[in-house]
């Protein structure tokens, strides 16, 4: 059984091109994308066992999903397969300033989104020792909220730590929504990913970032938190005490999914009993991801390692 299980929707993503945009390219390059698979192959890579569980359309699409996140290590033998719906897709342009990143959905009437709690087999997931959910997930309508809900529950009735990143989408709902729904879910998780930005816009947080991660923290006495700055580094709060890790200087290609890296390589650390050293993991995973095209840091923690200790070979 696998150590940590993230649940959630993945997507197919159509790129254009670096230099490209949606309204000029004539290729698209095709890629596996979802936050909570994300988190669940950068764990794989870094050592950590993990499985994805998710509702997925039986078809070349589906397939294309699942075989490529399975490449990765993820055990994907909970996924859900059904004939109905369809795989949600989305088209992104790359940003590069000063032009910003653009994202297109096209996932309405998705397999996931139609997904009925009784489906999910919840004797693995409470044999697990962290499940790590995503605010995008009950963004997907009133299914997919009710499966959040219902995958705390058995977390907690089996005694499995909850993870949960505020990741949140505004083209799928509004703050107002968004505010809704997860406050009732952060009394009940034990670590919280968040940006500054959703610090602000769904916690309603102020001022500088230790302010705000130290409202946060007496707002949810027993949560332990990692604030990530847009600059690249994160603060985190831990039984009491503040550590921060700076960033790295970085010439980024793809910028989407870094937040999952961070996520992936404090879990890595989290897990091992050591907090701090899964921040330093964290934020020089979600360094590494910005090198890549698509949504995978094709890392492992010896990269990490390298990168922290400043060795990393210069083969020019
Ligand atoms: O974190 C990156 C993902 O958010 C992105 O690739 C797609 O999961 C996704 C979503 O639902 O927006």
């Amino acid at each position: 059984m696998p150590d940590v299980v993230t649940i959630g929707e993945t997507l197919l993503r159509l790129t254009a091109p670096p230099g490209f945009g949606l309204e000029q390219t004539e290729v698209l390059r095709l890629e596996v994308a979802g936050a909570e698979s994300n988190v669940a192959i950068g764990l794989s890579r870094l050592g950590i066992s993990s499985g994805w569980i998710s509702r997925i359309v039986n078809n070349p699409l589906g397939r294309r999903i699942v075989n490529k996140i399975r490449e990765h290590g993820v055990d994907v033998s909970r996924v859900i397969w059904t004939s109905e719906g369809r795989v949600g897709l989305y088209y992104l342009e790359l940003g590069r300033s000063p032009r910003p990143y653009q994202v297109i959905y096209d996932r309405a009437g998705s397999a996931f989104s139609q997904i009925d709690p009784e489906e999910v087999d919840w004797d693995y997931v409470r044999q697990a020792r962290l499940i790590h959910l995503t605010g995008i997930t009950p963004a997907l309508g009133p299914n997919c909220h009710r499966l959040i809900c219902r995958a705390i529950e058995e977390a907690k009735s089996g005694g499995v730590k909850v993870s949960f990143d505020i990741n949140y989408r505004a083209k799928l709902w509004s703050v107002d929504s968004a505010r809704q729904v997860i406050w009732p879910i952060l009394s009940s998780i034990d670590v919280l990913f968040c940006t500054t930005r959703e610090a602000n816009q769904i916690l309603g947080l102020e001022g500088d970032p230790e302010t705000m991660l130290r409202e946060a923290a007496h707002r949810y006495p027993n949560l332990t938190i990692v604030l990530t700055l847009e600059e690249g580094g994160a603060l985190l709060w831990y039984k009491g005490q503040i550590y921060v890790q700076s960033g790295y200087p970085l010439e980024p290609i793809d910028r989407v999914g870094a937040g999952d890296a961070l996520v992936a390589g404090f879990l890595a650390g989290f897990l091992q009993e050591n907090p701090p050293q899964g921040l330093a993991y964290g934020v020089a995973y979600a360094a590494l991801k910005h090198t890549f095209i698509g949504d995978i840091a094709w890392c492992d923690l010896s990269d990490l390692e390298q990168l922290i200790k400043n060795q990393f070979t210069n083969w020019r």
